[in-house]
């Protein structure tokens, strides 16, 4: 696809903005009100009008936009001069995504799929007939296995009211959310069960004297509001503790890098705070008033010595001790992230466990710099779908494993019980906003599940790697042509005059080509299974309002106030949370009491263990196929160590596939980054890469899937999320 040189230029300048040390200058500039591009000369937006009231989902995190817009066409994408949130910055995804909403790629029509899964032929059908064989089908399973008969595999803003609708009307408890059995349920759980409530990312990093982060390679992973905090605390002169394997952008910034062994954190965290607590350097008075179980977690991780830890982690014992200090020095005002990505090793409830009693031990709760709970606005509506069933058992619950389990049923359960048809048949699947093939580890079990069904439905915008296994593809509006759920937050640390923002999402432009809306589609789909008297909302513009309306707020009163609704907040400071550091319900449910470190699998000789993890310009596999962003990062450098490297004879910039420990091949290639910014026994690459499916024409075949490789999945007990990175790979030369 031809690129042309302006655009090539702006590009730059938007990903210079992704990566790390520039972002804070964007950042600064964005708060002074100048994001300048040099692509739009001066004066040609003379006929062009700023809509107002957009939400960014390039990614999760929802920044406030506004678009410039020509002729009914979206010439530009800026931050929201009002948000107090994002404010008008934008990182490099959320610029590009005006290649998204005109990609040439993108789903146009219905489509039934006339081949097999896999390798369909597409042929272009009507909404009616589209929507009259889904409802038939999904309604023939319900008729003939069940509610449970239905798997559905969720993500993002738009699929939230047909999840609902499937949760609570069809009644299926098979519903898998990539946001939490491939990604942060894990950390959810394990805080929700250790201080009572879901972190979010609710640590006052503007205001802290150290920022603690496992993992956290902030920079590389943009929230940009998150990353503005992040920015913030380092111009306040936070000290800064990474600990990563690789030498991430924030390492590359620390005051303290720890190059741990993968998969041993919980071992260093338990050490720190045995040192703590041996050498009363923990906050004594916090832990008395706030504390439960503390003497059992006292006598459980007494074991962990410095030494014992390093050794297990591969770290000096000075090092451990060095940032169990600095923490302690500047108590309670010091930022315990909880990371976000946290399936990682099948052993990573304890870690969730620990890094929360680390906090806590510091109080580091309630304070400037510490973690604080999330505050409003409140006060808002609900839709809710009518119950029309009885609620059956997920999975989980009737095995009676994964008792801290994320809400719905763990995604491995799902296709055990879809392959084996054990303890039921699940024939029908719905794909709404996710791509299982590139989301959920060991691919080709996915495949046979889905192989299995007797129908698959698929709501995407783009035709991915998942959209390839449809019987019938859905095209929905993108997040620029179509209403959605509202976005509020509370801020005081990067704005000192107002505190609480409530938006909600409006087009930009009209919808093209047949694409439709949520409301629309799910609303259908449940006339024809039969459901019409549950459907709460005619449309999605109702479905807003009755949100917004108990807090005396509309669609037309957003467009009146610029697409944000500004309102004082409350003080942020003062919520201290109890912590249970040892915990009898979980002793009762079969797991320890007090945090346990569960070692995992060494690397076999002759392998490197895979990494992945974010890159500043790509989300997952959504954007790969943007032209602007697959410009600037087309493919996923394969970073090595330069003595492995030496020995398997790689230089900088060759060619190499990778093949596992179980003889899966990558397929597809990329190229060597040479760098002694990684462990020895170690590689790293982007997930989201190497595309499968033709019809994206930019993206297919570029970089290597990371998920092609992960075939071996370590299945955390607790909430039975999919550690990922126990997997091994040989390099092989291209
Ligand atoms: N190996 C490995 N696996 C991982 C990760 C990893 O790093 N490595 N990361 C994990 C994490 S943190 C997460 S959050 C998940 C993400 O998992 P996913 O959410 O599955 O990832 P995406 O690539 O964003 O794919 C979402 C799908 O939604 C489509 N889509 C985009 N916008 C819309 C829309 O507006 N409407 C509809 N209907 N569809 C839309 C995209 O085209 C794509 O097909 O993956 C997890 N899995
Ligand atoms: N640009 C961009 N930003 C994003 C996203 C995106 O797709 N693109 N996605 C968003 C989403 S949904 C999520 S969940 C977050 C994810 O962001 P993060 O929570 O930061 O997760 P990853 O990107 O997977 O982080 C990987 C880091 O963990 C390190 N690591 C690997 N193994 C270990 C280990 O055993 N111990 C330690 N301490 N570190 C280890 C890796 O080297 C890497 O630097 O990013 C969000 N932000
Ligand atoms: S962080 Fe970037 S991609 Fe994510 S919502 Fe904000 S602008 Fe969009
Ligand atoms: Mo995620």
């Amino acid at each position: 696809m031809a690129i042309n040189l302006t655009r090539r230029k702006f590009l730059k300048t938007a990903s210079i903005a992704a990566a790390s040390v520039p972002l804070s200058k964007v950042t600064a500039h964005a708060e002074a009100g100048v994001v300048k591009t040099p692509l739009i000369p001066k004066g040609s937006f003379k006929d062009t009008k700023t809509v107002t009231g957009g939400i960014c989902e390039m990614c999760f995190w929802r920044c406030q936009l506004v678009g410039k817009v020509r002729d009914g066409v979206l010439k530009k994408i800026e931050g929201n001069p009002k948000s107090i949130d994002n404010g008008s910055a934008l990182c490099a995804r959320g610029n590009a995504g005006i290649k998204l909403l005109y990609d040439p790629d993108r789903l146009k029509y219905p489509m039934k799929n006339m081949g097999k899964r896999g390798e369909p032929k597409w042929k272009r059908i009507s909404w009616e007939e589209a929507l009259d064989e889904c409802g038939k089908k999904l309604k023939a399973t319900v008729d003939k296995h069940g509610p449970e008969g239905i798997a559905m595999f969720p993500h993002g803003a738009s699929a939230k009211y047909p999840m609902h609708y499937f949760e609570h009307v069809v009644g299926t408890p098979n519903v898998s959310e990539a946001s939490f059995f491939q990604c942060r349920g894990v950390r959810d759980y394990a805080w929700l069960s250790t201080i009572g409530a879901a972190p979010g990312e609710h640590v006052d990093m503007a205001n802290a004297k150290v920022i603690f982060g496992l993992g956290c390679h902030f920079g590389e992973n943009i929230h940009v509001s998150h990353t503005k905090r992040y920015l913030k605390g380092l111009e306040n002169g936070a000290k800064l503790v990474i600990v990563d394997p690789r030498f991430s952008a924030s390492a590359s910034k620390a005051d303290i890098w720890m190059q741990i062994k993968p998969g041993t954190d919980t071992a260093m965290l338990l050490a720190m705070m045995n040192y703590l607590v041996e050498n009363k350097k923990f906050n004594a008075e916090y832990v008395d008033e706030y504390g439960e179980g503390f003497d059992e977690f006292k006598e459980a991780i007494s074991p962990w010595t410095l030494e014992k830890a390093a050794k297990e982690c591969d770290v000096p014992a000075a090092q451990i001790k060095e940032i169990a200090d600095l923490l302690a020095a500047n108590a309670p005002n010091v930022s315990i992230h909880p990371g976000r990505f946290s399936s990682w090793y099948g052993n990573d409830f304890q870690r969730g466990r620990a890094l929360a009693c680390l906090a806590g031990l510091l109080g580091a709760f309630g304070v400037p710099g510490g973690f604080v709970k999330g505050i409003g606005p409140g006060g808002f509506g609900k839709v809710k779908w009518g119950h029309g069933h009885e609620a059956i058992k997920a999975l989980h619950r009737e095995a009676k494993v994964h008792h801290q389990s994320p809400a719905g049923t763990p995604t491995d359960l799902i296709r055990d019980c879809a392959i084996t048809s054990k303890p039921y048949p699940i024939k029908s699947c719905v794909v709404w906003g996710q791509n299982p093939i590139q989301t959920i580890p060991n691919q080709q079990k996915t495949i046979d599940m889905l192989m299995q069904m007797d129908f698959v439905m698929c709501v995407d915008v783009m035709p991915t790697d998942i959209t390839m296994y449809a019987d019938i593809l859905l095209p929905e509006a993108s997040y620029l042509e179509r209403y959605d759920y509202i976005k509020k937050g509370t801020q005081w640390d990067l704005s000192a005059k107002q505190q609480q923002y409530v938006s909600a999402r409006m087009p930009l432009v009209e919808a093209e080509f047949e694409r439709k809306d949520q409301v629309y589609i799910c609303n259908e789909l449940a006339k024809r299974m039969g459901n019409e008297e549950a459907i709460p909302v005619q449309t999605i513009e109702e479905m807003v309002d009755k949100i917004l309306e108990p807090a005396s707020l509309s669609i037309k009163k957003l467009n009146e106030e610029d697409g944000i609704h500004l309102q004082p907040g409350k003080d942020p400071y003062g919520d201290f949370l109890d912590i249970n550091f040892f915990s009898e319900d979980l002793v009762e449910q079969g797991y320890p009491g007090a945090p346990t470190y569960e070692p995992i699998p060494d690397v076999p000789k002759g392998y490197l263990r895979l990494l992945f993890g974010r890159s500043p310009l790509h989300s997952f596999n959504r954007t790969q196929n943007n032209a602007w962003l697959h410009n600037a990062m087309p493919e996923n450098p394969v970073w090595i160590h330069d003595k492995t490297a030496k020995l398997l004879g790689l230089k900088d910039g060759d060619r190499i596939s990778m093949v596992n420990s179980e003889g899966v091949e990558s397929g597809t290639t990329s190229h060597v980054k040479v760098t002694p910014g990684i462990r020895e026994d170690c590689v790293f690459i982007a997930h989201g890469h190497g595309t499968q499916n033709a019809a994206m024409t930019v993206a297919k075949d570029a970089g290597i899937d990371d998920q092609k490789l992960v075939t071996i999945l370590a299945v955390d007990p607790e909430t039975g999320c999919h550690g990922m990175r126990n997997n091994f790979i040989k390099i092989v030369k291209a």
